[in-house]
This record gives structure tokens, C-alpha cells and sequence, in this order.
């Protein structure tokens, strides 16, 4: 199946990487304060990250989304950062396997969600793949080899992809960085969002690209939805830099969730 539009580079009408109606989140468990770290940043204050998530979907909202909010799944610290269970592409969802094992449980509740939604859903069954480290753009899909992401469970996408016409790239997530998109945004059609250690690799070449100020690299994960971009708070040259080309942003407190490396595209799935 072809879905018209989309191999063609730079496709004219090709705006799903950007335009959406709908997102999913999903409410914290208790045991949030569990999710995995990779380094100490203090405990996770759970009111905090509760108002913080009620502040996300506001903002999801207020940039046209339809937001449906799945409960809180207590055996599964992560699950609130849904999008590394699925991705969500026009017509097709994915359903990823973890390479973080305390995540797999998470991807079964999500295809029973999606299944509602999505006419067609594939699954990597083979090796492992979290979608935390998959950017979308108008004309591919960019997956970043990680700790998460395997070669592997890449290669199970790319043939499930392929039969669905889309173009996938393989690349690999810098050193010691949680996820591919921790350190890239697409923030319009043709135009990412990256941190220098990112972008330096090239793997961006023909997109035109932003880099995040020194010093503020967290802000290299924020979501483009439609007419707005939804950033952390807290990182006000990248704010600026934003604003000063045009964009539309809503920040949100992001706080608690950074104590458990997660970020703005982490807590939904968008399409
Ligand atoms: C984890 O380590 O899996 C979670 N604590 C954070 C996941 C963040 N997800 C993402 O960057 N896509």
C-alpha cells in the first residue's frame, strides 16, 4: 500500500508530520517516581508531576488536539511516556518492542487502544525498538540507533515500512543520550530542531537546521502540532530564538518528568 504524497522529496502536500486532530496520553502511576533514570536528579515530587501533565494536555488542547487520556497503568513506572510504545504514522500504527525490558508490558494496552483507531497495525517482534528514538518527517522516517533501538528491530521496520511506502533512514543517537529525539525536533516541514552533538553527524543534510543554544540542549526535545510548538519551560534563549522566526509556543513545567528523562514528545502519541 502507497499512501500518495509521501515518497516523493519534498512532497507539496505532505504535512502529516506536523498537522494533527488527535493525541493519547496517559495519566502517571503512583509509581512514576520509579520510572528509570539514568542519573540522580532528585525525587520525582509526584503533585508536581501531576499538574505538569494536566499542563501538557491543556496545551495539547489549546494546539487542536483531541486528547484522550488512558489510565494510569501501576505496574509500569514509564508508561506515562507513551510514545515510545508506538508509531503512529497516517493510516498505520507500529507497535514497538522495548529494548528497556520493565517497558515491554507497556505496548500491549497501547495496541488494544490503537487498534480502535488505526486501520492497519504492524508489530516488531524481532529485536528492539522504542519510538523515542523515530523522527517523522514529510518524506522519511529517521530511526536512531541507541541503547534501545537495535539493528535488529530497525530492520523489522524498514520491511514493514517499505511494504507500506514509506521511507525509513537509519542513523545512530549520539553516545550516552537516552533517545534519537531527546536531542532532535521537527519543528516544520523541513526544518529540525537539534542539538549541536546531533546535527554536527550531518545526518540532517538537505533539511534546513536549528541549534539549540548552548547550554540549553534539553530544549531539543519540544512538539510541533500543528500552528504551535509545545516546549519545556526553562529554556528561554531557545524560546527566543523560536519566537524570533515566527513560531507560536506554549510552555509547560516539565520539571518532574526530567528526573526521569522524559520530555515533551515522550508523554503522547500524535496523529
Ligand atoms: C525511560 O527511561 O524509558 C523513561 N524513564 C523515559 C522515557 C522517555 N521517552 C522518550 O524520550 N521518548
Amino acid at each position: 500500500m502507497v499512501f500518495p504524497a509521501y515518497n516523493n522529496m519534498p512532497g507539496p502536500a505532505a504535512t502529516h508530520a506536523t498537522k494533527f486532530t488527535s493525541a493519547i496520553t496517559r495519566s502517571p502511576a503512583a509509581s512514576a517516581v520509579n520510572g528509570l533514570r539514568a542519573h540522580d536528579m532528585g525525587e520525582v515530587e509526584m503533585d508536581l508531576l501531576l499538574a505538569q501533565h494536566h499542563d501538557y494536555i491543556t496545551a495539547l488542547q489549546q494546539a487542536g488536539a483531541s486528547v484522550t487520556e488512558l489510565s494510569a497503568l501501576a505496574d509500569f513506572p514509564d508508561a506515562q511516556f507513551v510514545e515510545d510504545t508506538a508509531l503512529c504514522l497516517p493510516g498505520l500504527a507500529v507497535m514497538m518492542r522495548p529494548g528497556a525490558e520493565t517497558r515491554r508490558g507497556e505496548v500491549s494496552p497501547m495496541r488494544e487502544a490503537l487498534s480502535e483507531i488505526f486501520d492497519h497495525i504492524a508489530d516488531i517482534n524481532d529485536g528492539y525498538i522504542e519510538a523515542g528514538d523515530i523522527l517523522t518527517t514529510p518524506s522519511e522516517v529517521l530511526v536512531g540507533l541507541s541503547a534501545r533501538t537495535d539493528e535488529t528491530g530497525a530492520k523489522q521496520l524498514l520491511s514493514i515500512l517499505d511494504e507500506y511506502g514509506f521511507n525509513m533512514r537509519v542513523l545512530k543517537t549520539p553516545p550516552d543520550v537516552l533517545h534519537f529525539k531527546t536531542d532532535c525536533s521537527l519543528i516544520d516541514d523541513h526544518c529540525i530542531l537539534a542539538t549541536e552533538r546531533l546535527a554536527s553527524s550531518g545526518c540532517f543534510d538537505g533539511y534546513e537546521v536549528l541549534l539549540v543554544p548552548s547550554g540549553e540542549e534539553p530544549a531539543a526535545n519540544m512538539i510541533r502540532y500543528n500552528d504551535h510548538i509545545i516546549m519545556p519551560a526553562g529554556f528561554p534563549e531557545t524560546e527566543a530564538m523560536l519566537k524570533a522566526k515566527g513560531f507560536t509556543i506554549l510552555t509547560v513545567g516539565n520539571s518532574e518528568c526530567a528526573k526521569i528523562d522524559g520530555g515533551m514528545s515522550c508523554l503522547s502519541l500524535r496523529f
